[in-house]
């Protein structure tokens, strides 16, 4: 979308042009320049990402860099129970980050949205970029992005768990879940066999699968097992905005960080109930 002065600025052009004047002294109109542009617009109120570096999170903060909307941080650090913040699920009443606010929302007023998968189609809808408009495409990317926020991010979920955080072990659970995620890549892999993106052109779709799909190995799979996979990895991987987006927020947690020797933030996260 453009800002409200330019797409006026161009609507001008678009009219004046069909017009035909008559008398051929009136001065062609200035060219638009993204100059003249930015000094009559506004500035874009920044939308505020309630976020922690997590694959969930990291998907909205490379959508985010992706189309250059202005952003703020605002961390939820869910291992010591911000989640749980009257305020926060006032925003995301599943007590899960990622959440958003748009100051900037239709009609111009403040709206939330938590849900990575909506979140990811608010933004797109927003800028217009990487969820197309024409139903047939539409369609494909949120094929994708249902079979990512369904399927693949919470069986890889379930496999970290397993292998991770479980006080005895658990060989069926542990094998049933890398079982399904070795299903999903396979799916993955055939679909990428023919073309570049999940959908065809890169969207949302890729934008969501990409921190899912990384880390094959931690997932208990072999990555070579899935060359398209690996290929789509690498090619999503090389975008400048991706490597900005999977780094957001780094600084939140030490290099060395692991869950597994963290007890307080596995009692929080582990275990919960309906309160
Ligand atoms: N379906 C949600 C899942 C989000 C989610 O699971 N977020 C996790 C971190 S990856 C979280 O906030 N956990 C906090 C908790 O378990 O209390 C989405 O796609 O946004």
């Amino acid at each position: 979308m453009l800002p409200p002065l330019a797409w006026a600025y161009g609507a001008g052009v678009m009219i004046a042009a069909m017009a035909k004047p008559k008398t051929k002294s009136k001065p062609p109109l200035p060219k638009p320049t993204a100059r003249n542009v930015r000094k009559t617009s506004p500035p874009a109120k920044p939308i505020s990402l309630y976020f922690w570096p997590t694959p969930n999170g990291k998907k909205i903060a490379i959508m985010l860099e992706e189309t250059g909307l202005p952003y703020v941080l605002q961390p939820v650090n869910i291992g010591r129970g911000e989640q749980f913040k009257p305020e926060f699920l006032a925003i995301s009443p599943n007590n899960r980050m990622p959440a958003i606010v748009d100051p900037e929302g239709p009609g111009g007023k403040p709206i939330s949205v938590f849900e990575s998968g909506a979140i990811l189609q608010y933004l797109g809808r927003k800028s217009g970029r990487f969820y197309p408009v024409a139903d047939r495409a539409r369609v494909a990317v949120e094929e994708w992005l249902y079979w990512q926020v369904g399927g693949l991010g919470p069986m890889a979920g379930q496999v970290h768990h397993f292998r991770n955080y479980v006080t005895e072990p658990q060989p069926y659970a542990t094998q049933r879940y890398i079982n399904e995620v070795n299903r999903l890549y396979g799916v993955m892999d055939r679909r990428l066999g023919s073309r570049d993106y999940l959908a065809g052109s890169y969207s949302i779709a890729d934008m969501a699968a990409f921190p899912w799909a990384v880390g094959a190995e931690s997932k208990g799979q072999n990555i070579d097992d899935f060359p398209n996979v690996k290929a789509w990895i690498e090619r999503v991987g090389r975008r400048s905005a991706v490597i900005r987006g999977m780094h957001v927020g780094a600084e939140l947690r030490s290099a060395t960080y692991s869950l597994r020797d963290d007890e307080e933030a596995k009692k929080i996260l582990f275990g919960q109930r309906s309160r």
